[in-house]
Order: C-alpha cells, then structure tokens, then sequence
C-alpha cells in the first residue's frame, strides 16, 4: 500500500545508507526522533555476496546469497534490536529488498555469513534455488521490450522467476520474517525488471504489521518501488501504482536541473503532475539516492549531491517545503571513486560514524541529515503538514517564495549575482520569526537571521548571493 505507516507529526523518511543496525539504533534515539525524521531505510539486510576486487564495493549488498539477516550491517539480533529501538521512539524501519537477482558469476561466491553458491551453475543451497527457479540467461540489452526488461539479467545478475510458486513462496517468507521483526515497509529494488502481476501477488501475501511494534491491527506494509521511468521506455512507472509508491525518477533530475540554473525556478510552481510526474500520491520522491549520486541509475550530470553543498541544501528544502510526493533525504558517505564501499577497518568491518561536537559527523560520513539546513526543513514540514501551497511569488527567474497556510514560509534566491530583499507575505501572524536555515531557535533567540512580521502578514526578507545559503525558511512553531 502507499501509506508509509508514519507517526501523525512526522512525514519525511531518510537513508542511512550502509549504516550499522547499532549505529542506526544509537541514530534513531539521540537524533532522528528529537529532529521528527519519521523512518530510515536501512541497506538491504540478507546475506549478500562477500566481494573482494574491488575491495568491498557498496554495491555487494545488491547480490544475494541468502534470505538470512546478516550482513556488514549485522545480524538479526542487532536488526530487531535496531526495529525495537527505533519503534519505540517513533521511528520506522524500511528495508532494502532484493526480489530481483541473486549474483552475478563469481568464482569462490561466498556470502558474509559464510554460506556459499556456485553462481555460473544457479545454484545457491542456502536457500535453496536452483537452476529451475530461475529465467532463461539472456542479457537486457533493449529498454524498449517490456519481456527484455523483465525476464533478462540485469548487468549479469542471475534474473529469479516470481511467477514460480516455489520462488513466491521464499520470497514471501523472507518479507514476513522482516515483517515479524517489526518494520514499517519495504523499498523494492529494481522493480521495474519484475512484472507487475507478480509483485501483487507476492505483496497481498504478505502479514499485517506487527502489532507489538505499535501498529493497528490491519495495517498493511508501504511499498514503495525502484522503477526507473524517465519516458521514452517500454516499462511505465503507473504500471506498479496500483500497489504500492512509485520513485519518481524526474523528480530529482529536473529539480537540479532549475537550482543549476538550467531552467528558471519560477516554474516549480506547479512541480509535481504539471510536469508530468506521478500523481502526488503515487510518488515517492528524493533530490538524490545511493545511485545516481555516484553515476549508476539514471539522472546523470543534473542529480545534485552532497558535493555540491549549497545548491544541494536548497534542492532539499525545496523538496521538503513542497507539497508533493512522499520525500526521503540521503545520508551518504564521503566516496572519490563510484565503487567505494563504506568507511572500512583493516578486518573488512564497517567503522561507525563519530558525532562532532557541532552534531555533524566524522570519520567519512557526510550525514547530510545532520545539517541544520536538512533537519530544520524536516521540523519544518512536520509543522505545515495538511497545508497547501499558497502566496507564490517569483522575480521571474531565480528567486521564488511561497506560504504553506499560515504555518511556514519559505524563500530561495537561486540568482548568480542578484540579491533578494523583498517585503513578502509571509502568510504568519504578526511576530519576529526564527530563519531555521542561517541558524536556529535557541533560549528563545535566533543564532541566525530572524524575521519580522507584520500585522498584514508581510516581512521584509533579504537572502544575499553571498550568503552560505540560498534559503530563509520561517513556521510558525519558532516564533519568539
Ligand atoms: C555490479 C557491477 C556490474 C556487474 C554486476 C554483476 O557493477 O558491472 O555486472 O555487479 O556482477 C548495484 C550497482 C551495480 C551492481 C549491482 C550488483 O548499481 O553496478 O552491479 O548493484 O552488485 C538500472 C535498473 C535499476 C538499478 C540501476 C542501477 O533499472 O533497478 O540500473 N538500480 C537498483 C539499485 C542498484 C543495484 C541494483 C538495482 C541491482 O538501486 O544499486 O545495482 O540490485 C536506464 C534504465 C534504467 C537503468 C539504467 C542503468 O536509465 O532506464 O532502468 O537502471 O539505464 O542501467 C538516462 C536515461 C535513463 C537511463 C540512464 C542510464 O538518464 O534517461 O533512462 O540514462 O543509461
């Protein structure tokens, strides 16, 4: 289903990316829940491919070895302890599942557990499948043929049949163990490469959430979907949206494309179906995920990333000010090459991020969830939800403004070389506001810009090219 079974004061979810159960544990309690961060999807959990050249690359967590939970990330006793802990704070558990493919061909395949396969000859004992479980070998080598897509093997990766009885069943039981653990969802990888029918089938089996977790009886796991649909494709992103969320694909491509300054972003006004994307509640949106952050997938040069911080952080407050779409936010790691695995010690084992005395993260993660820009506009989001979108304003080019009701307001100067300082309507009662963006609300002063607003709604608003940020953001729960 398209719910993604969040508390009611909180709405956007993020990735912690190759985290540790542990260490998203520690995560959800003394940050995500303070910050109102509704869920995390955590990297996929089973036991993947242990993969040595290149040296533990991220993406071994995409080749499946077994349906058990064990990965770099931990076992199943640090998964449930991880779902219980976040769970009672409020803070939802997605997983990463793999329905697709198991390997690709490797000699010696064993997985970080220690079970092994013999990729070249189907066979993976742990789970078991063998050659019978699987599509005939053939490579997708043209988008354009829906049974290519579907029954082919995606870069090598050996392609499963979901119309198998046996094959639904393992899969159906790794989904309810993960269910039984206590989790809110799943992200669906590579969805697109499944046919549809099947992937329904296989959802309606799956149990209600566990109500020990905290989840009303009868509720339904979120599905939300890889498909990667930018048109001009034989697969169409709507064929799945009767089932669960669609990513929408579009959605960050274009969004870099206007805070590059390629197409004035004045015509976001109507940035959701107007351009052509999935209806609102169809769409699972993001600026940038773990792959096109680093070139795999799709969205090429226009993606927006944590390396280019300050178009980034206005992209991401785009997304979470504007009523479209169910958002997630990137946590990533510091990476210089696109097959770079995670911060690693000599064993192979993943290191945990170190927290700095300013909140941001050290020891090679980037945590963009931690920067004030990034979990202000969460806070932000959580307080003008069930609002719509209203009092747009633009210079009809790069600067652009808009109320959510009267709860929030926020403006981006996204020009080159001219300044912002405009008298808006701020849509808030009269009072001096905190900009969440410059800085914060602290013992009932602003570390950062604040706001002055009138008895008619209007405040003067200035954002400087200078400035760090392109952003100034004001709601109505850090008036002062
Ligand atoms: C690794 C190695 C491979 C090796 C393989 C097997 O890198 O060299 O052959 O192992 O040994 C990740 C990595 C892969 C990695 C894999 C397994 O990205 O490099 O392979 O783990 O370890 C397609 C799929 C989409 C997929 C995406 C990466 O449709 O589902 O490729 N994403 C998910 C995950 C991803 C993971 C997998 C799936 C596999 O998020 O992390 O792979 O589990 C077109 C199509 C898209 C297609 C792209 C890329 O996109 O439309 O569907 O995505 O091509 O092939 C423009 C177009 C756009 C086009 C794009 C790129 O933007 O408009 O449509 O160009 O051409």
């Amino acid at each position: 289903q398209k719910d993604p079974n969040v508390r009611d004061d909180r709405s956007a979810i993020v990735h912690l990316f190759e985290w540790k159960f542990s260490d998203i544990a520690d995560e959800c309690e003394r940050f995500l829940a303070p910050s109102g961060y509704a869920g995390v999807q955590v990297s996929p959990v089973h036991e993947n491919l242990v993969i040595t050249s290149p040296d533990r690359p991220w993406w071994e967590r995409y080749q499946l070895v077994a349906y058990k939970i064990f990965s770099r990330s931990g076992d199943e006793n640090a998964f449930r302890d991880m779902v219980r802990r976040c769970n009672n704070v409020g803070v939802r558990i997605y997983v990463d599942i793999v329905l697709n493919h198991m390997t690709g061909n490797a000699a010696d395949a064993h997985g970080q557990a220690g079970d092994t396969a013999d990729p070249a000859n189907l066979q993976y004992p742990a789970v078991p499948y063998g050659p019978g479980d699987f599509h005939p070998q053939c490579a997708i080598d043209n988008y354009n043929d829906a049974s290519n897509v579907r029954n082919c093997e995606l870069v090598g990766l050996h392609d499963l049949d979901q119309s198998s009885s046996y094959v639904r069943g393992k899969m159906i039981e790794y989904l309810n163990h993960l269910v039984d653990c206590g989790i809110a969802g799943f992200r669906v990888d590579a969805a697109k490469h499944m046919w549809p029918a099947d992937l329904e089938y296989i959802y309606g089996q799956v149990n209600d959430l566990n109500t020990e977790h905290g989840f009303a009886s009868g509720t339904r796991p979120f599905f939300y979907q890889e498909v990667i649909d930018l048109g001009g494709e034989a697969i169409k992103g709507t064929e799945y949206t009767g089932f669960g969320r669609v990513t929408e694909f579009k959605y960050g491509a274009e969004l870099g494309n206007a805070f590059r300054g390629n197409n004035p972003i004045k015509y976001l006004v109507n940035f959701g179906p107007g351009w052509g994307f999935l209806p609102d509640g169809d769409a699972f949106v993001f600026v940038d995920n773990h792959d096109n952050q680093r070139g795999h997938g799709a969205g090429g040069d226009s993606i927006l990333t944590y390396k280019t911080p300050k178009l980034y952080k206005m992209a991401v407050a785009f997304m979470l000010a504007y009523p479209y779409g169910y958002p997630r936010v990137m946590s990533s790691f510091a990476f210089d090459n696109s097959d770079q695995g995670p911060p690693q010690d000599g064993n192979g084992n993943i290191v945990s991020p170190s927290i700095n005395s300013d909140g941001t993260c050290g020891n090679g993660w980037v945590c963009e969830h931690r920067w004030r820009q990034i979990f202000n506009m969460v806070g932000f989001r959580n307080v003008v939800a069930g609002t719509g979108l209203n009092d747009w304003w633009d210079d009809g080019n790069q600067q652009i403004a808009f109320c959510r009701g009267g709860k929030g307001f926020i403006a981006f100067n996204d020009e080159f070389n001219t300044d912002l300082k405009e008298t808006l309507q701020t849509c808030l009662p009269a009072g001096t506001y905190c900009d969440i963006i410059s800085g914060s609300k602290s013992n009932g002063s602003c570390t950062g810009k604040s706001v002055t607003v009138g008895s008619d709604g209007t405040g003067y608003i200035e954002i400087l090219t200078s400035e760090d940020d392109g952003v100034l953001a004001i709601h109505d729960d850090v008036s002062k």
